[in-house]
């Protein structure tokens, strides 16, 4: 074994409710805005598919939690549905959605695999959309309420806890590049949620130090993005910065130090797009940072300085300060676009350890989407996905690097467990140790990957 991991590593994968668990009308579940949205416009999301069935994870959870335990999980991330929980977001709870987690909680306790639970994942649920979501500070005390319910009902046996995945995804496809409900560009509105969701997070966690949840643990899971400059130009190292502070500051602050970057207020305040805030909050961030911080990537931001004047009349967006280029020689994923850089995820641990206290982390999501991956399939049924396997393994050398000079990584969760529904791009790009065969009743089959990562997790290393 060449590269051994720290006593105890946490390996397995993430889900989410809205991608896995189907029964989107079934169970008591209130709409959520992609049940909404789905209804709406249908022609957006890929192939005409919405996330009424998914992976079925609703019906099917003791089969799956079995083959977690079969490809040597320790630990297992899922998130909650705010909507299946709280059909309308504040008001009654809703009893078949706590039977449903306890029996999922239980079932994977009972198999020797850690629940790791999210709080939010996309998922607002509708009732609480159409009073502005994010945009109405009573929906972060819906959201609190929410959060503090779960503690009590499941932090008996949930110790691990997070309360957003990747918070600037809704803010980046809500509300500036149109790719989430509510599908507007406004770069005013979109600093607001950013900033709410920031208000909702710490008011989630003030509430998980008053249950006192003995041995817990709460943080946040970022997509931190490493943003790489063209050259060492100043023009391309402060666009770099830029979209440094936009896109990753703008949570990685306030979360692990309790403010927002000095920088990224006098941006916005430049340029006059500050939030509206309340007297407490600044206290409430301050004073409620995170234990434990969720990292999730999938590849880097390269970034140059931007060569024409913004176009006055265009929508105020984030490239208003860079432009994107493709560097050259960059590796690429050939079956889903995207650029492979195994080191970026070095780089990441590297800067936590050096400039956030060398909190406890651990690797949340990292992934390889591929499309068409059924042509992969062998007689037997295997997928055979030697290219997820490279893929795994050039990351982890990464960590296990940063381990050796003392970042404080304790785990590595694969995206994903099982094929699944992913927004509007339904079931496209394929991600699961687990293959869910689409024509033939989502039989599952273990992919060569979830054999691969067995090994690994028996041998704490390859
Ligand atoms: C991450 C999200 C996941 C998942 C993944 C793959 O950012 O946390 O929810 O969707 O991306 O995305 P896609 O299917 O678009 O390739």
């Amino acid at each position: 074994i060449t590269y051994r991991f720290p006593a105890g590593f946490w390996w397995g994968s993430a889900t989410s409710a809205t991608q896995i668990e189907g029964a989107a009308n079934e169970g008591g579940k209130g709409k959520n805005i992609w049940d909404h949205w789905y209804e709406q416009e249908p022609h957006r999301f890929f192939q005409g598919v919405g996330p009424e069935v998914t992976s079925d994870f609703y019906h099917r959870y003791k089969e799956d939690i079995a083959l977690m335990k079969e490809i040597g999980h320790n630990s297992f991330r899922f998130s909650i549905s705010w909507s299946r929980l709280i059909p309308d977001g504040v008001g009654e709870v809703n009893s078949e959605a706590v039977r449903f987690y306890n029996a999922v909680i239980d079932e994977l306790l009972a198999n020797g695999i850690e629940p790791f639970v999210n709080l939010y994942h996309f998922d607002m649920p509708l009732v609480m959309q159409n009073i502005g979501g994010w945009e109405n500070r009573e929906v972060i005390d819906a959201y609190a309420r929410y959060a503090s319910l779960c503690f009590q009902l499941f932090g008996d046996r949930v110790k691990t806890w997070f309360t957003h995945n990747e918070p600037i995804v809704p803010v980046e496809g809500g509300y500036l590049y149109d790719f989430h409900y509510p599908n507007v560009v406004d770069f005013r509105r979109a600093v607001q949620v950013a900033y709410h969701t920031m208000i909702a997070h710490a008011k989630a966690v003030a509430a998980f130090r008053r249950a006192a949840i003995q041995g817990g643990k709460i943080g946040i899971i970022l997509n931190l993005t490493p943003s790489y400059p063209r050259s060492q130009h100043p023009a391309d190292v402060k666009a770099a910065h830029i979209a440094d502070l936009l896109f990753n500051r703008s949570f990685l602050d306030p979360a692990v130090k309790g403010e927002y970057p000095q920088d990224l207020i006098e941006l916005l305040a430049e340029h006059r797009f500050l939030p509206v805030t309340e007297v407490g909050d600044r206290e409430l961030i301050k004073e409620n940072t995170i234990d434990l911080l969720g990292i999730n990537y999938y590849q880097p931001r390269r970034v140059k300085a931007k060569e024409h004047l913004p176009n006055p009349d265009a929508p105020f967006l984030p490239e208003r300060f860079f432009d994107y280029y493709a560097m050259p020689g960059r590796k690429m994923n050939p079956y889903r676009g995207w650029e492979i850089y195994e080191k970026g995820i070095y780089d990441i641990l590297i800067n936590i350890k050096e400039n956030y206290g060398n909190i406890e982390c651990f690797i949340s999501e990292n992934g390889m989407g591929v499309e068409g991956e059924e042509r992969f399939r062998d007689e037997s049924g295997m997928i055979h996905d030697d290219y997820r396997i490279e893929f795994i393994r050039g990351h982890l050398k990464w960590v296990h690097r940063a381990i050796e000079e003392g970042v404080n990584v304790k785990g590595y969760h694969l995206w994903t467990f099982m094929d699944n529904w992913s927004w509007t791009n339904a079931y496209k790009n394929r991600y699961g140790l687990v293959a869910v065969d689409l024509d033939n009743h989502l039989k599952r089959t273990i992919k060569k990957s979830g054999y691969w990562l067995k090994t690994v997790a028996e041998n704490n290393g390859f």
